[in-house]
């Protein structure tokens, strides 16, 4: 197994195993993709990438990180979304999602505007939680914790974005379950100190992962590939484990999930102790795809070539997702095909030939 490998999962073929990983463009209005967003993700798909997963996409308004990302709540989402996926398969890379709630994280500004909690009557909204405890920093709200007949509508708008996802043409969804938003507010007790059946014993912080993920696999086609991004560790003492995340794989493998994305952190900026370097992340997806037996994706400071083939040639990671380093360089792949030197040639659009 190599980089330049194709990779099957269910009935999609990726021409390689490099993935344009989720991000956050904050450039939306209500939730619209606009012209950026068809440049930006057509010209990493033009750059040779296997896969494009669209960034963090709020299944409703308020699960929105800010006003500016990208949204599915709605029918009007639909067709800019199917435009971008039309150029994205037209480059042969294949079109996936990420499904997003920020839970009390949401209703911030901007990065460019400080990224603090808007006000409700300054453009923010009211956030929700498994508990009411605010994050902290700059994001000082107090959500709103979430009733039972409240998550079962959280769940709803999920399937519901799912759906729209699908009929805009995606091939691959992705479950936010990550960086210490909405799904990742559940899993860690620092988030969640709930005493009903979501909250507490392992079996109740997971059960709203467990429920969303039934409850998008009910409407996300079998042939298509279902995954979800997780943070493997909260890096923070009482905190979510990586322990806890082999045995939550185990489980969102039986409820029909095809591939783990292994990020970590978002809990806390302040109480975690990250040890940020080249590929941190990657025991994590190697831990996950052999303890769990399921695919796995890698993520977080890969930039070289010659490491992202290790990670695949090594079986850490099925796939590796590059996300920064997409942004400096849409043509990485072809870049890292030439330092690769890998036969038969990648070639780059046919309008560029003569530029390689
Ligand atoms: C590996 C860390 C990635 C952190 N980010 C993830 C995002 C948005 C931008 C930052 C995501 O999953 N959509």
């Amino acid at each position: 197994m190599h980089l330049f490998e194709p990779f099957t999962l269910k009935s999609v073929t990726l021409r390689n195993r490099i993935a344009m990983s989720p991000m956050c463009m904050y450039s939306a209005e209500d939730g619209v993709a606009s012209d950026w967003h068809l440049a930006h993700y057509g010209a990493r798909a033009a750059g040779g990438v296997g896969l494009v997963v669209v960034e963090a996409t709020g299944v409703v308004p308020e699960g929105r990180i800010t006003p500016g990302d990208l949204g599915l709540w709605s029918d009007q989402h639909v067709e800019p979304l199917a435009r971008i996926n039309r150029l994205v398969k037209s480059q042969g890379a294949v079109p996936g999602i990420q499904l997003a709630h920020a839970g009390r994280k949401a209703s911030a500004a901007l990065p460019t505007q400080g990224g603090g909690h808007l006000a409700d009557n300054a453009g923010g909204w009211t956030t929700v939680a498994p508990s009411a405890i605010p994050f902290g920093d700059a994001l000082t709200k107090v959500p709103h914790e979430l009733t039972v007949a409240e998550i079962a509508g959280v769940h709803a708008a999920f399937a519901a974005a799912a759906k729209r996802a699908l009929a805009a043409g995606f091939e691959w969804v992705e479950l936010h379950g990550a960086h210490g938003y909405l799904t990742h507010q559940f899993l860690s007790p620092i988030s969640n100190r709930r005493t009903d059946q979501y909250g507490g014993s392992f079996e109740n912080r997971i059960r709203f992962f467990v429920e969303l993920t039934r409850a998008v696999r009910a409407v996300w086609p079998d042939h298509l590939p279902f995954t979800a991004r997780l943070s493997c560790t909260d890096w923070m003492e009482g905190g979510w484990t990586i322990e806890e995340s082999v045995e939550l794989a185990r489980k969102l493998k039986t409820e029909g999930l095809d591939l783990l994305d292994c990020s970590s952190g978002g809990t806390s900026t302040t109480a975690a102790r990250i040890p940020v370097g080249a590929g941190y992340q990657v025991p994590f997806a190697e831990r996950v795809r052999r303890e769990a037996g399921l695919a796995t994706a890698a993520v977080g400071l890969i930039t070289d070539p010659m490491q992202a083939d290790q990670i695949v040639r090594n079986g850490q990671a099925d796939v590796v997702m590059l996300a920064r380093e997409l942004l400096r360089d849409p043509y990485w792949p072809l870049r890292a095909a030439r330092a690769l030197h890998v036969k038969p040639q990648v070639t780059p659009p046919p309008q560029y030939l003569r530029a390689w």
